[in-house]
Parts: structure tokens; sequence; C-alpha cells
């Protein structure tokens, strides 16, 4: 039985579901004042400690806490998926906003997309949980993964990732130029998207 998280394992889950709240309330005012959502849906998730596990394997690290949770910063993990891009940054804007919230990292794939064509935004949070931490603080510091993306960048980054792990490509060079091409028609359509609701907003 894996047990690289230890004693701070239902920290990790009571965390998970303080941030799904601030994010579900965030929507709801937004909801409430804008008459549209902020995000369209948001997902989260603990890693499993066997993906875990996995990850510090793969780096070459010690399989104990202090892997798991600093130097791994992706032990809890959220995606919130946006309708269009603007509703991404006022998204990033509001996460800025939270007291117990502070950024530690961040990029952004929107704007510089990675090589391959996988779109998001990302960050690292470090954020204050009324649990002890590895330090023994209390209230204690967890970091928080963030990913934000489109729809469209999300439904692209599902299926390049499914297709990179479960299939042996025969020939990566040209599967990875039509997945490029792929993305790059998505994020025109992205921006295309944005501008009939700029022009429908301007109707009003
Ligand atoms: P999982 O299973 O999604 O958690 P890290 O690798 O986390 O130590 P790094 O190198 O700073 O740190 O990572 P980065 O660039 O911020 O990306 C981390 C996560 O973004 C990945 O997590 C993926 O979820 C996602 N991601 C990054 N690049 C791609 C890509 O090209 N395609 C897809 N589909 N997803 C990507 P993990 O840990 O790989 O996996």
């Amino acid at each position: 039985m894996l047990n690289i998280y230890g004693e701070y394992a239902p920290t990790l889950d009571k965390l998970l579901t303080q941030m799904m709240g601030q994010f579900k309330e965030l929507n709801q005012n937004y909801e409430a004042q804008h008459h549209e959502r902020l995000y369209e849906h948001l997902r989260g998730r603990v890693k499993s400690e066997k993906s875990m596990e996995e990850k510090c394997q793969r780096k070459g690290l010690p399989l104990n806490e202090h892997s798991a949770l600093r130097v791994n910063r992706d032990s809890v993990g959220l995606r919130v998926v946006c309708n269009f891009i603007d509703d991404i940054y006022l998204c990033i804007a509001a996460i800025k906003s939270w007291d117990n919230v502070s950024v530690v990292k961040e990029k952004d794939y929107i704007t510089n997309a990675k090589p391959n064509g996988y779109r998001s935004y990302h960050m690292i949070l470090d954020v204050t949980v009324p649990d002890k931490d590895l330090d023994g603080n209390i209230p204690g510091h967890y970091f928080v993964e963030v990913q934000l993306r489109t729809i469209a960048m999300d439904t692209w980054a599902s299926l390049e990732h499914e297709m990179k792990y479960k299939h042996q490509i025969k020939n990566p060079e040209m599967i990875g130029r039509e997945l490029k091409r792929v993305a790059d028609e998505l994020a025109s359509c992205d921006v295309s998207m944005q501008t009939i609701r700029q022009l429908i907003r301007e109707e009003d």
C-alpha cells in the first residue's frame, strides 16, 4: 500500500474541497452580477499516490512527503474550463485577489503556445489551510496547480494526452504536425468566437 502523502493525505482532500468551493462561489457571484458564467466547468483531483510515486521516480526523487508535496507542486490540481479566452484572464485576476492564495509561478501557454500546439494558462498557488503543513506551521501552506483553458484547448489537450500515452505512434513527426495544425485551427476558432461575442455585446 503506497503512502507517499503520509499523514497529510486528508489535508489534500480538504484543500481540494476548499478550492473547488472558492471557484464555485466565484462563478456564482459572477453569474449573479453578469448573467453569464465566468467558466463553463471545473474539474479537480488529488493526484493518486501511485501517480505521484511514478512522477517522483521519473524525476529521480526520493519517495517521501517532501518530494510529493514540496518538490512536486501538483498533488492538488484544478482545471478551469472557460468559454472564451477573455474569461480566462478574468479568472486569473480573481484568483490573484484571494486572501488565502499567493501565486508562486505562472506560465502563459496561451500567449506563448508550446511548440506542439498545447495551450493553457498554468498557475502554481501557495494556499493557506487550517491544517498543519510539512514544516509544522498552523495554518499550513500547500501548493495547488491550476490550469485554465478554453473548451477548445481542453478538447485538444485531452485527445493529445490520450493518443500520446495510450497508443504506439508509428509516424510521430506526421502526427505531431497534424496535431499542431489542429491546435492552431482551434486557437483561431477561439479568437473568432470571442469576436462574435464582442459583436453581440455591442448590439445590446
Ligand atoms: P498530469 O497527469 O496531467 O498531472 P511538472 O511536469 O508538473 O513538474 P512543468 O514542467 O513546469 O512541471 O510542467 P508544465 O509545463 O507546467 O505542465 C504540467 C502539466 O501541464 C502536465 O502535467 C499536463 O497536465 C499539462 N501539459 C503540459 N504540456 C502538455 C502537452 O503538451 N500536452 C498535454 N496534453 N498536456 C500538457 P503532468 O504532470 O505531465 O501530468
